[in-house]
């Protein structure tokens, strides 16, 4: 009794979540730059690239039922009209040209149909436009560190930790993926993101932006965005590098560029006599 019910309040759940697929609610619920309850599809987007990968996924997951569907009714038929009952002399057809030749053009034109938006969005997140701002990201077992070049008003580098006690989060930072000192960035402006690691393999990751990129030691791997809009955004570590792997988030803050103007002010000042600079200056010098 007691299972039937929990299988009928699994099925239930099943079905409401499968109307809810089909009626696009996981889209408008879900949450855009933290992960929210219940969220069943990808981060609402905030850049051109994370919506038409989030579009591709949409895509591709219809196909994939489609398919699925197609296959389903083809062994249903092959079940109701072929079964032995319904055919105690086997048939001894081998060949149909026709079915053969369906069956091999079909698959090839889907792969075809996947393969066009699919390259067109790699070109898209693999090419860099002319960027505004360089930031480099540097994993580290187990925190994000982030510099800004000295060409682009920046010249100083900083750590950014998880915050751990639950006292110092502040409200619009969700517990494990605040972080004390966040990447910032002006909006609407090309970023583009160096991301390398000091120890061992890390990934960048940003669900909000549709930007994932490894941070491989002794590699230096580019990314980038163009924030939409303003809003504090948490990604996580996307590569499994350790324990202390799911307690290095990656939080990012998009203001308007009067506000990154002030906090590029601040932050030299705080970065510089907080790092002590010597490293820095003479990296810089080389
Ligand atoms: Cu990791």
């Amino acid at each position: 009794m007691r299972i039937e019910t929990s299988r009928l309040r699994s099925v239930t759940a099943l079905s409401t979540a499968a109307v809810a697929l089909v009626l696009g609610i996981s889209e408008a619920a879900a949450g855009t730059g933290a992960p929210s309850p219940w969220e069943m599809s990808m981060q609402g987007m905030v850049t051109e690239v994370g919506r038409d990968l989030s579009n591709f996924h949409t895509y591709l997951v219809w196909l994939i039922a489609a398919i699925c569907l197609f296959v389903l009714a083809l062994l249903i038929i092959i079940v109701v009209r072929f079964n032995e009952r319904s055919n105690p002399v086997p048939s001894r057809t081998t060949h149909n040209t026709m079915l053969e030749v369906a069956w091999t053009i079909v698959p090839v034109l889907i792969l075809v149909a996947i393969a066009i938006p699919s390259f067109r969005l790699l070109r898209q997140q693999l090419v860099v436009p002319q960027a505004d701002l360089v930031v480099k990201a540097t994993g580290y077992a187990w925190y994000w560190g982030y510099e800004y070049p000295a060409d682009q008003g920046g010249g100083f580098k900083f750590d950014s930790n998880m915050i751990t006690e639950a006292k110092d989060l502040k409200p619009d930072q969700p517990r494990l993926l605040g972080a004390d000192n966040p990447l910032v960035v002006p909006v609407g402006k090309v970023v583009k993101v160096q991301v390398t690691a000091a120890d061992v393999l890390h990934s960048f990751a940003m669900p909000s932006f549709g930007v994932k990129v490894d941070a491989v030691p002794g590699r230096l791997n580019e990314t980038w965005f163009r924030a939409e809009k303003e809003g504090v955004y948490f990604g996580q570590c996307s590569e499994l590098c350790g324990n202390g792997h799911p307690y290095m988030p990656i939080e990012i803050r998009v203001v308007s560029e009067q506000q990154y103007a002030a906090w590029l002010a601040e932050a030299k000042q705080k970065y510089a006599s907080v790092d002590g600079s010597g490293s820095l200056k003479l990296a810089n010098a080389q």
